[in-house]
């Protein structure tokens, strides 16, 4: 039994570590190094580059090392036949939910104005409203748009949450589709994408959206930076129309050194580490949906290829 591995450097040895705890009878064959192709029957991989996993004759499932897959149906030779799996895990929904939090609630504070004021040594007071008084909208109600929003209530936010099939969520005012958009956008004076990246949500934080928001929103973009129209953002800044952005994903990462983003004061930035996989526990996962797959069981979080999320 042989698992091809694609995984950044830093976390190649925990995942070698981890799986070998779980199924010491699986081999784990490191990319680029695939040996004969024939033996490789289950691929656990981020940003696979193109076409490798279609020269995989005998491949049973496709795991992505992420909750998004967006990186595997961007492969135009993506065996879609092969059943894809994703990443559901507690500790990476509790990870992103902090993010969710602890951004909203910078904003919602006006916590970068502080920092503005205070690095300019100037003693300024912002008027900021109570959490029962600022509408907070979250793009995605799944595993993790769910649970931020679920928490974001908690904290007496007045949430709105939208989907693209019709939810219901205790203490989130729930949306969905195409016509439910705009009324949700209406009361977001901070909004949160949480969407996995499709045909379908490419490039929906663009100039139409940001004009349906109330003026000088705040912008949470913790799910792809395929999600945004860079310049319509910086668009939306100048004009005062969103006030302040936290960005954790971009088009290009690492974002260039050059990139506009970097040195702009009302963009918050962090390096797409919102929520990063811990192998110590998505481990787990993989060992059972192996598991799974050889006894003909059904497998856990199974993606639809016709979605694409
Ligand atoms: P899920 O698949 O559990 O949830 C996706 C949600 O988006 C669902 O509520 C779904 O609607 C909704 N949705 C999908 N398409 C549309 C659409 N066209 N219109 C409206 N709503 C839509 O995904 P997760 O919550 O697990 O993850 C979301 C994304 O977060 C990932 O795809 C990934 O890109 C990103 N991510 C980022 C990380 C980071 O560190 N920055 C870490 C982990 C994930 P419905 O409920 O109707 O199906
Ligand atoms: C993910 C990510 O999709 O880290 O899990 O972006």
């Amino acid at each position: 039994m042989t698992l091809l591995l694609k995984s950044d450097g830093d976390r190649r040895d925990q995942w070698f570590r981890e799986l070998a705890s779980r199924m010491p009878d699986l081999e784990v064959r490191s990319w680029p190094d695939l040996g004969d192709p024939a033996e490789i029957e289950f691929a656990l991989v981020w940003e696979i580059p193109h076409g490798v996993l279609r020269r995989l004759p005998n491949l049973r499932a496709i795991f992505s090392i992420g909750a998004g897959v967006d990186h595997l149906f961007a492969d135009p030779e993506l065996p879609r036949q092969i059943p894809i799996c994703r990443v559901v895990d507690r500790n990476l929904t509790v990870r992103m939910t902090e993010y969710v939090v602890l951004n909203t609630l910078r904003l919602h504070r006006r916590d970068p104005e502080y920092l503005d004021a205070q690095r300019e040594g100037r003693w300024r007071e912002l008027y900021a409203p109570t959490a029962a008084e600022r509408g907070v909208g979250v793009m995605g109600l799944g595993a993790l748009g769910g649970d931020a929003a679920r928490a974001l209530a908690a904290l007496g936010f007045r949430v709105m949450g939208w989907s693209r099939r019709a939810r219901d969520l205790q203490g989130v005012e729930c949306f969905h589709g195409g016509d439910g958009l705009a009324p949700f956008l209406a009361r977001a004076d901070i909004l949160v994408c949480l969407l996995p990246l499709t045909p379908e949500t490419e490039g929906i934080l663009g100039a139409n959206l940001f004009a349906r928001l109330p003026r000088a929103a705040g912008l949470i973009n913790a799910a792809r930076g395929g999600h945004l129209i860079e310049a319509d953002l910086l668009a939306a800044l100048e004009s005062g129309q969103i006030r302040h952005a936290v960005l954790d994903v971009f088009r290009a990462e690492p974002l260039p050194a050059e990139h506009p983003f970097w040195r702009h004061r009302r963009i918050t930035i962090t390096p797409h580490t919102a929520s990063v996989t811990d192998p110590s526990s998505v481990a787990e996962l993989v060992a059972e949906n192996i598991r799974r797959a050889r006894s003909g069981e059904p497998l856990l979080h199974r993606v639809d290829p016709t979605t694409g999320y």
